[in-house]
């Protein structure tokens, strides 16, 4: 063999050598666990957690002396004086609003989501307080706009202090002494501190049911079917969901999410930081509501859940109803402030599985009855109630990477 013929053959084994190796490190960092990116799909000034650590735990918030709450002589819309002593050992979110200061008005729609979030939590009261004493006006707007909460208005004869308390709009948190413990300057950051004050209380799913929790390690997801889940099956693509109609019942997606067939693909993200592949609400933003369609009455044995993601986006936050459409006050897409308990649905699971454990790997649920010869239920529409899994940055919604539906006999 001569040295030129030698020489083409070495160069071509080296730059076949070159391609192979190029290859093989661009599928792997496709599937590596990218444990120094935060994900974080820009949102333009949004604090982020240090990379690659555990993440904090809560806000870090200036430490100031409570303050008394002044004597007040406030109403019920009906006229029968409000006592803040009835409301004594719960924490008190206070709106002080006006019929004069538009802003207030507003915040009755972003104190909703806080009022769904808060929904089943007895340690928390939301109040209200018109600084005008017109009762007919105040149900007229609070009927109108579909408020949940608490209401209450200044007495015609309150002195100077009442009047002086409600000259200014705006938020108040009430400690459970009854003094003024917080005055958040809005309504994100009144709800980053509700979650600090009232942190998750453990508790047993309604109607007996039993979610089971399973994460395992990074890896490829190419065939989710094959993914080594022990405590619950794997994911779907065969299952009474897989053909679901899919709607946004209320909240804003996120930018960089996916579309909300993403959830019924079958398949899970391709590496633990792949917005498009995941289904997510918008930043800063306390509540996302979405609403699952089977088109017909399923007797649904599992609920099964799954999402990939690195950090804050991991843990499964969501609160769950479902029905069978025949109740005859039954509204289809509740928005937020509506009690879907109060409209024909039933609650099925209030799912929080913070702690998730660190490193974050491919996460998963599943919904059951503990005697899984029995079913959930026979229900056409199951609507989720998501939210964010943390408040020390404003990016905590949960990425969403498939929900199946599996069917009983
Ligand atoms: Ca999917």
């Amino acid at each position: 063999m001569d040295s030129a013929k030698t020489n083409r053959i070495a160069v071509s084994i080296l730059i076949c050598l070159i391609i192979a190796g190029t290859v093989i490190y661009l599928i792997y960092d496709q599937i590596k666990p990218q444990k120094e990116s935060k994900v974080e799909v820009a949102v333009q000034n949004a604090p982020q957690q240090a990379q690659g650590t555990a993440p904090r735990k809560g806000a870090q918030r200036p430490e100031h002396p409570a303050e008394p709450l002044p004597q007040l002589n406030l109403l019920h819309l009906d006229g029968t004086p409000l006592n803040f002593s009835d409301y004594s050992s719960k924490i008190v979110l206070v709106h002080i609003w006006s019929t004069t200061a538009p802003f207030s008005l507003q915040d009755f729609n972003y104190l909703k989501p806080i009022h769904d979030k808060f929904l089943l939590d007895p340690r928390l009261v939301m109040l209200s307080v018109c600084a005008e004493g017109d009762a007919a006006t105040i149900k007229r707007i609070v009927d109108g706009t579909k408020i949940g909460w608490l209401q209450a208005m200044a007495a015609p004869d309150a002195p100077a202090a009442t009047k002086e308390f409600l000259a200014t709009p705006g938020l108040l948190i009430l400690g459970k002494d009854g003094s003024i413990i917080e005055r958040p300057q809005d309504w994100w950051e009144a709800f980053a501190i509700l979650s600090e004050l009232l942190p998750r209380v453990r508790t047993s799913q309604p109607n007996g049911l039993v979610m089971d929790f399973e994460q395992i390690p990074n890896q490829p997801t190419t065939t989710p079917e094959a993914l080594p889940f022990k405590r619950i099956p794997p994911p779907s693509s065969d299952d009474a969901a897989s053909h679901a109609k899919l709607s946004i019942v209320d909240g804003r997606l996120h930018g960089q999410s996916g579309g909300p067939q993403v959830l019924i693909d079958g398949r899970l993200p391709m590496t633990n930081d792949s917005p498009p592949e995941n289904f997510f609400f918008i930043a800063k933003s306390v509540e996302g509501r979405f609403l699952i369609d089977l088109e017909r009455a399923v007797n649904i044995k599992q609920i099964n859940s799954y999402t990939w993601h690195a950090h804050e986006r991991s843990p499964q936050v969501f609160r769950l109803y479902a029905a069978d459409g025949t109740a005859p006050n039954f509204n289809s897409a509740p928005k937020f402030g509506i009690d879907p308990a109060k409209v024909g649905w039933t609650l099925i699971a209030d799912v929080n599985t913070n702690p998730a454990p660190w490193p974050r790997g491919i996460t998963g649920i599943s919904l059951h009855q503990k005697d899984q010869t029995k079913t959930i239920g026979a229900f056409r529409y199951l609507l989720f109630l998501a939210f964010p899994t943390e408040t020390h940055d404003p990016q905590g919604h949960t990425f969403f990477s498939e929900i199946d539906m599996i069917q009983g006999k």
